[in-house]
């Protein structure tokens, strides 16, 4: 395909692919399940999505991957569903991955690479590419039934919290193999409930739950237990267990080869490292630019709405690119400043 044909055909992609916003921000954006109400929250907005199942556990994997856990069966063969929840910046859809959670796990964590369940007070590790969910054992907070997983990878700590005791746990997840973890409580906390979402980002404890049927969300301090409210999210109707995933707001820089612009070579780039949605890792991470594992349409729309031209800044977009096209030499050295 020529560049131009290329640069077509990206064009007629963006057009089918509505609902960009600008690059701007690093705070993250929030991803909150009540049911099938998907509410994905930034600074300054919330939008509501409907998916085509009910969610109740959501987690964010080591490599930007959504995955969303459901403690209904649907086809009632003793198993709950997993999902990936694909282009969580774009248009969010579920893509089924397994059939395997049994039991269901109420709630999910990444540990590393691993993840875990929780279901009422046993703690599972779930094995994505074998499909298969293992006891772990019990998690060790007597006492209270279910609650929230959370795992902050600054300290490599798995914390077990929302319980309905709300009390914050350490969990040691480590001892595997049918032998029961200990868990060591740290700190009542302030939460309004216990069915909420939790997940730690860039060192902060989310927290969303309903409460006198308004969905929030708000941080967690994991020395003091004090919740702070974020803002209200929405009013719901039904208090009913709540999944969380945050996930940067954007994106990485369209930029691919690194040359200041963003043109036709990067979009070659990107149209070699497609996996299609859901299919991640990509080879190239740095070609996922919504960050959600994969490399698809939702990407290209992305550096489509970044399309700056050859030799422009990707920076300080503006329309005189062409002057400087003609002395390449010099619009790199501009560029290197900036
Ligand atoms: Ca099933
Ligand atoms: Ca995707
Ligand atoms: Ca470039
Ligand atoms: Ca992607």
């Amino acid at each position: 395909m020529s560049g131009r044909r290329f640069c077509s055909f990206l064009i007629g992609l963006a057009i089918l692919l509505p609902g960009l916003d600008t690059f701007a921000s690093s705070d993250p954006t929030f991803l909150i399940t009540n049911g099938s109400t998907l509410y994905r929250v930034t600074n300054n907005a919330v939008e509501t999505f409907q998916l085509d199942q009910s969610i109740t556990a959501m987690v964010t994997a080591p490599d930007g991957t959504v995955w969303a856990g459901q403690t209904r069966d649907t086809d009632s063969d003793g198993n709950a569903e997993l999902y990936i929840l694909d282009d969580p910046l774009g248009t969010p859809t579920l893509l089924p991955q397994g059939d395997f959670l049994n039991p269901r796990a109420v709630s999910l964590a990444f540990a590393g690479n691993q993840l875990y369940g929780l279901h009422s007070t046993r703690l599972y590790s779930i094995d994505i590419d074998q499909q298969i969910t293992t006891p772990v054992g019990f998690n060790g907070v007597t006492g209270t039934n279910g609650g929230s997983l959370l795992y902050d990878p600054s300290t490599d700590t798995l914390y077990n919290a929302v319980n309905t005791a709300s009390i914050l746990y350490t969990v040691d997840y480590a001892l595997i193999n049918g032998i029961n973890p200990t868990a060591t409580a740290i700190t009542p906390i302030s939460v309004p409930n216990g069915y909420g979402g939790t997940e730690v980002f860039d060192g902060q404890f989310y927290f969303a739950g309903v409460t006198s049927n308004q969905m929030r969300l708000g941080t967690i301090d994991p020395q003091t237990g004090e919740y702070t409210q974020t803002r209200v999210v929405a009013n719901v109707d039904r208090q009913i267990a709540v999944g969380l995933a945050v996930i940067p707001e954007h994106s990485a820089p369209a930029d691919l080869d690194q040359d200041g612009d963003v043109d036709d070579t990067d979009y070659g780039l990107l149209f070699a490292a497609f996996t299609g949605p859901g299919s991640g890792p990509p080879g190239d991470p740095a070609a996922d630019l919504d960050n959600d594992g994969d490399v698809d349409d939702a990407d290209f729309a992305l550096a489509f709405a970044a399309f700056t031209g050859p030799g422009e800044s990707s920076n300080v977009p503006e329309p005189a690119s062409l002057g400087l096209l003609a002395v390449g030499g010099v619009a790199v050295g501009l560029r290197r400043r900036r």
